[in-house]
């Protein structure tokens, strides 16, 4: 009996690395979203992957992960996006949430001040887990009132952090914010010296 020749060309070519769901390699970079119950976050990160934006949806119920893989100065990076529930009984976050998190997208909601008002304790609480990774502060909702660009909101210069106004109704920024959260966690993995992660470094070396 004559053995089937193997398909030539059917492995790896074959794989599409953002859609095959086999792939468990672990990502290059961690991005996590943090921030109150329908800021936004989980539009911000749809509408980043597929630019698509679908106004009725059901706040998310714990943890969404979501993985892209983007061009970095013509570099193949692999992200993970972490997309939790922000109601109150979740707000204290998982550890497992934090670990190994190379970057943080913290959201609020230009039309309810209580979300930015809550702002100190999520930062807080991410600064707990992870001393030093990169963080960006971001103002959603701004295609319902423009005007609100205008306003100085000054949690981010009091932490030092960047700002952008955002929205995922109109993509304003959305790319951008998302694209500057892989960059620094890329720099962040590479040159912190942060304990933690140089130790993972080498273990993921080993
Ligand atoms: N006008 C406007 N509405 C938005 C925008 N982003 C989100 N929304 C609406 O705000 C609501 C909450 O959005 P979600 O993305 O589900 O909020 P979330 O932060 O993921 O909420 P949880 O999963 O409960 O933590 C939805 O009804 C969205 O349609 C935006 O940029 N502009
Ligand atoms: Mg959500």
């Amino acid at each position: 009996m004559s053995k089937e020749p193997e398909p030539e060309g059917k492995t790896d070519e074959s794989k599409d690395p953002e859609t095959d769901p086999n792939d468990l390699s672990p990502a290059d970079v961690k991005i996590i979203l943090l921030g109150d119950s329908a800021v936004g976050k989980t539009k911000l990160v749809e509408r980043f992957l597929m630019d698509e934006y679908n106004p009725q949806q059901l706040s998310t119920y714990a943890l969404t992960m979501f993985r892209k893989n983007l061009d970095i100065d013509g570099k193949n990076v692999k992200v993970d996006i972490w997309d939790t529930a922000g109601q109150e009984r979740f707000n204290k976050m998982h550890p497992a949430y934090y670990h190994r998190a190379h970057a943080c997208i913290l959201c609020f909601d230009v039309t309810r001040k209580a979300t930015y008002q809550h702002l100190g304790a999520w930062y807080d609480e991410m600064r707990d887990a992870c001393e030093n990774i990169p963080c960006i502060l971001v103002a959603n909702k701004i295609d319902i009132d423009y005007q609100v660009t205008k306003k100085n909101f000054k949690f981010a210069s009091s932490k030092n952090i960047p700002f952008y106004f955002v929205s995922a109704a109109d993509g304003t920024n959305v790319v951008k914010v998302f694209r500057a959260a892989v960059e620094s966690a890329l720099d962040y993995k590479d040159n912190s010296g942060d304990f933690m992660n140089e130790a993972y470094k080498l273990l993921d070396d080993a």
